[in-house]
């Protein structure tokens, strides 16, 4: 087990002020691919959440379990063996910092660019990087399938408008493993029981395809501000309509809020792969999907741009709201 060196707790990140839970929160959208209907459903999770677990997904389970013992030896792994990967600049194994601008977190990761060989500073890397390229190409399958289910969804041709932007060789998609270890109960107490693994935030990129363990954590923010528990699920993925989505969508389509609350009995393991276009690529709303005179609620920009300005914020901060038309 991996115990992160601990913080003083007036340093550590915590939930300040708590929102009271809902009463009655509602049940998590789920899609099961194998229906007729799931585009539909879909489209209405994404306006209404922007969020949904995915059934029948056709991910090969031993894909998924391989990845989660590589990862897992990984993490266990000396913390100066694991610093051998490299600071992440981004990319690298980072240990409770979590950006460049001071976010923290009760987590350590891998963050990887998923067209380039990583570089991973194990004893054995190739089994590692096996289990990651067998998981990446078929999760990126399944991120496909999926966009092009919102397309048709939508009733927007081609139905590969979404897709081919994260299927281009010069995609800046990113995968991330985050290994949140317990946390000592002591510090779990004198934050109320919230110490944060990962900070509420918004991902910046199209949409975000995550598979844990069966730990809980992750929360969703609902359009009134409340946040619900995500009940964890080994067998299923999780989708995240992410800020760059929500721009091609003209704001149909909302970027939803999550964060992930640290356990303090057993260690939680995420896999996300973060679907983005090529750096050139324009984010703006797709002209299919304007109305009449409508109008971009957007200022023009490309995906560099927005990665950029997403690296001079702090994780909680509204990254859109800078690229919006007054
Ligand atoms: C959030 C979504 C992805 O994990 C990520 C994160 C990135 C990082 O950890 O390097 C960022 C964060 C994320 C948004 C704001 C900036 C950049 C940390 C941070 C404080 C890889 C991404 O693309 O944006």
């Amino acid at each position: 087990m991996v115990i992160l060196s601990k913080p003083a707790i007036e340093q550590f990140s915590y939930v300040k002020n708590k929102q009271p839970a809902a009463l009655f929160p509602p049940l998590i959208p789920i899609v099961d691919l194998s229906e007729p209907d799931s585009k539909h459903q879909m489209i209405k999770a994404c306006e209404e959440f922007g969020f949904f677990k995915v059934i029948n997904h056709g991910v090969p389970m031993e894909f998924i379990s391989r990845l989660e013992s590589e990862a897992t030896q990984f993490f266990s792994l000396p913390l100066s063996e694991k610093e051998k990967t490299g600071q992440p600049k981004p990319y690298g194994y980072g240990n409770r910092r979590i950006g460049p601008n001071g976010d923290v977190g009760w987590v350590e990761y891998l963050l990887l660019m998923t067209n380039q060989d990583p570089n991973l500073a194990t004893e054995n890397p190739d089994g590692f990087r096996v289990a990651l390229n067998n998981y990446m190409a078929a999760v990126k399958k399944l991120a496909c399938e999926i966009l092009e289910m919102v397309a048709d969804g939508l009733k927007i041709q081609p139905r590969n408008v979404l897709s081919k932007l994260m299927m281009d060789e010069q995609s800046d998609s990113v995968f991330r493993l985050n290994h949140y270890p317990p946390c000592p109960e002591d510090v779990v107490q004198s934050s109320n029981g919230n110490v944060i693994g990962f900070g509420e935030h918004t991902d910046p990129q199209i949409i975000s395809v995550l598979r844990s363990n069966n730990t809980s954590g992750l929360q969703i923010s609902l359009r009134d501000g409340s946040w619900i528990s995500v009940p964890p699920d080994h067998h299923s993925f999780f989708i995240n309509v992410g800020d760059s989505l929500q721009v091609m969508t003209n704001g149909r389509f909302k970027s939803v809020k999550h964060r992930v609350l640290a356990n303090s009995v057993k260690s939680r393991l995420s896999m996300i792969y973060f679907c983005g276009p090529p750096m050139s690529e324009k984010i703006a709303p797709l002209p299919c999907l304007m109305r009449g005179d409508q109008q971009s609620l957007y200022k023009e920009f490309t995906w560099f741009d927005y990665k950029t300005s997403a690296y001079n914020s702090r994780l909680a901060d509204n990254r859109l709201i800078n690229f919006e038309k007054i």
